[in-house]
């Protein structure tokens, strides 16, 4: 007889984060042995021959195309947001109220208030919730968090992280609509700043603490573009580039930049600590090591070590749950510890997070990166 709590899973939208959830879903139970488990109860979106496809493709046992139905239905005790950002808040607060868990892709909103409102629903309704930081749960991101919180860098000066893409460099590319919404501002809420960035500064604010204060600059270099969703030439309110300084409450100092117009570069996410004892360098397009460089080594072999984040006796985050030593995992690899350790918190009873209160954090770092742009001046994280 099985012992597994069912999690009954009612998943709303079908997009690429959709599919990366799912499969994380599907695989959790393969090699993690929470109690939770989850139960593809339901997916919904408003295309019912695309939601119908997709629930087909990955077990969803049924199909809603209103997500106020979704939630209303007894049968799913979880609803995972995988729409875009406008849609986060209303959705959040609905399903809060109606008492059901909350798994919600990044960015958390469109902007503070909105994140403040779901926070106070969430916290209200006694609901766990996790928003879709996956970064965090790379086994050499963890490994780096683990180093530094033993005090392996010792004081921190310098924290320095990029997220460059170059997929939206043509002027043709349209703005709005399915696969499009990340350029159209009434949809997104930003550019690289919510979308990029974000990940940057969650990483960030885990590794190295809170920041104090930063000074931005965007830049929107296509003006104008054609919208999917009224078939006319719009102005683009997105930011295409974004870079920042900032100071961290711990005294170090952060530079952070992110853009779709480094040619050559498709989602180069990389970040780098320079601490008074050592340093740490990660890359996502190689995402399964973690340079490390410790001062106190011996000075004739002294230098960076690049550690192939594989270790299976349990020193390497995540690790023994997969292959053998010197076997790598990937991308998708992070949503699947992602969902472990949120069914592990429900085992224990505690909220895994990146919480809706933690991912509010990062929505003040963006919401001030932006007003700095525009105001031309340093802002504060209040
Ligand atoms: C954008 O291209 C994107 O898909 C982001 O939305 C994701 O959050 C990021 O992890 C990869 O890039």
């Amino acid at each position: 007889m099985s012992e597994h709590k069912p999690l009954n899973i009612g998943m709303i939208g079908y997009g690429f984060m959709g599919r990366a959830h799912s499969n994380a879903y599907c695989k959790v139970g393969n090699f993690f042995k929470t109690k939770h488990r989850p139960v593809l109860r339901a997916a919904c979106g408003r295309n019912e021959e695309a939601v119908q496809a997709f629930a087909d493709n990955w077990g969803y046992e049924s199909t809603e195309t209103d997500w106020r139905a979704l939630i209303a239905r007894d049968d799913i005790d979880a609803i995972d947001i995988c729409v875009p950002n406008n849609l986060h808040k209303e959705i959040a607060i609905a399903a809060a109220e109606a008492g059901k868990m909350i798994l919600c892709e990044k960015p958390l909103s469109m902007d503070v208030a909105e994140g403040e409102a779901m926070c106070e629903a969430v916290e209200k309704a006694g609901v766990t919730n996790m928003v879709w930081y996956n970064y965090r749960r790379v086994p050499a991101v963890t490994l780096a968090k683990n180093l530094i919180d033993e005090g392996r860098l010792g004081r921190i000066f310098h924290y320095r992280a990029n997220f460059l893409q170059d997929w939206t460099i043509a002027e043709d590319v349209p703005q709005g609509g399915a696969a499009l919404w990340r350029l159209d501002a009434a949809a997104a809420g930003s550019g690289v700043t919510g979308d990029l960035l974000a990940h940057c500064i969650d990483t960030a604010l885990w590794l190295n603490g809170s920041i104090h204060d930063v000074t931005a600059m965007t830049e929107t270099f296509v003006k104008e573009r054609m919208h999917n969703l009224t078939g006319k030439v719009e102005p683009v309110g997105i930011d295409d580039a974004c870079a920042f300084l900032c100071h961290f409450e711990n005294g170090s100092l952060g530079l952070f930049e992110s853009t779709r117009y480094a040619r050559g570069h498709k989602a180069l996410y990389t970040f780098e600590v320079n601490g008074e004892k050592g340093s740490l360098r990660w890359d996502l397009h190689d995402l399964h090591r973690l340079e490390f460089f410790d001062h106190a080594d011996e000075s004739a072999v002294r230098g960076w070590r690049n550690v192939h984040v594989t270790d299976h006796g349990g020193d390497h985050p995540y690790m023994d749950h997969w292959w053998v030593p010197g076997l790598q995992i990937g991308y998708e690899h992070s949503f699947v510890h992602q969902v472990a350790d949120f069914l592990g918190g429900l085992d224990r009873g505690e909220n895994a997070g990146p919480t809706f209160r933690d991912a509010l954090e990062t929505q003040k770092v963006c919401d001030a990166v932006l007003e700095s742009a525009k105001t031309k001046s340093w802002c504060n994280i209040s």
